[in-house]
């Protein structure tokens, strides 16, 4: 087994889906947490100046989905499973990112404007979306776990963070989907265990 070591800030964010697989697939890695005042000494010496980076016996990758990708490979897919898991992830991506634009607004006019326009309609369009492209059993690519379950999972953990709600009620194959993701039982022990951070 090669040794694994998964860089990030002290927080969630894009490593916390990494996280869940390496949990899932019962992989032992270090995971490292930096401060933001170490940052500037590291990102230089990163692939591409950001963080998550996972060292595999010293050879770094970044990119979340590269590296979840990476984690996930002994679930067992076929390629058709890959393209639709990734076709999600993506699709959750760039929704995280509208979600993210609006919290990062700086004038307080156009914040709300920005706010009640995700609220209104990105997120019950987005929802309705993945409502679509999650099966019946819960999984959105093949009949087990991938990185789009766990994106989704961590990501509406975010948006019940930031935007309090019940946002999946009625979403059938959703509310599936995170039961999937929480009740794994590598992940459940890691929910439990996992260091306390607000996002
Ligand atoms: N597409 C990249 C985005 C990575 C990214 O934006 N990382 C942020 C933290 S979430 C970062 O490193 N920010 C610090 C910087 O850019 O200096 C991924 O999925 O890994």
């Amino acid at each position: 087994m090669p040794a694994y070591k998964l860089t990030y800030f002290n927080a969630r964010g894009r490593a916390e889906p990494i996280r869940l697989l390496f949990a899932a697939a019962g992989i032992k890695y270090e995971d490292v947490r930096i401060e933001g005042a170490d940052w500037p000494a590291l990102k230089p010496k990163t692939p591409m100046g950001q963080l998550p980076v996972l060292e595999i016996d010293g050879t770094m990758i970044c990119q979340s989905k590269a590296i979840a990708r990476l984690i996930a490979k002994d679930l067992g897919k076929t390629p058709l499973d890959l393209a639709q898991a990734d076709m999600t992830y993506d699709s959750l991506e760039e929704f995280g990112e509208k979600m993210r634009l609006c919290f990062v607004e700086k004038d307080e006019n156009k914040k709300e404007e920005l706010k009640r326009e995700f609220e209104e309609k990105t997120l019950p369009a987005a929802l309705d979306r993945f409502e679509k492209l999650a099966s019946a059993e819960g999984y959105f690519a093949g009949n087990s776990l991938t990185w789009a379950d766990v994106n989704f999972f961590t990501l509406f953990g975010f948006v019940d963070i930031l935007m309090p709600g019940d946002h999946l009620k009625g979403y059938v194959n959703l509310n599936k989907v995170t039961g999937n993701v929480s009740s794994n039982p590598g992940i459940a022990i890691w929910l439990k265990e996992r260091p306390e951070s607000q996002f």
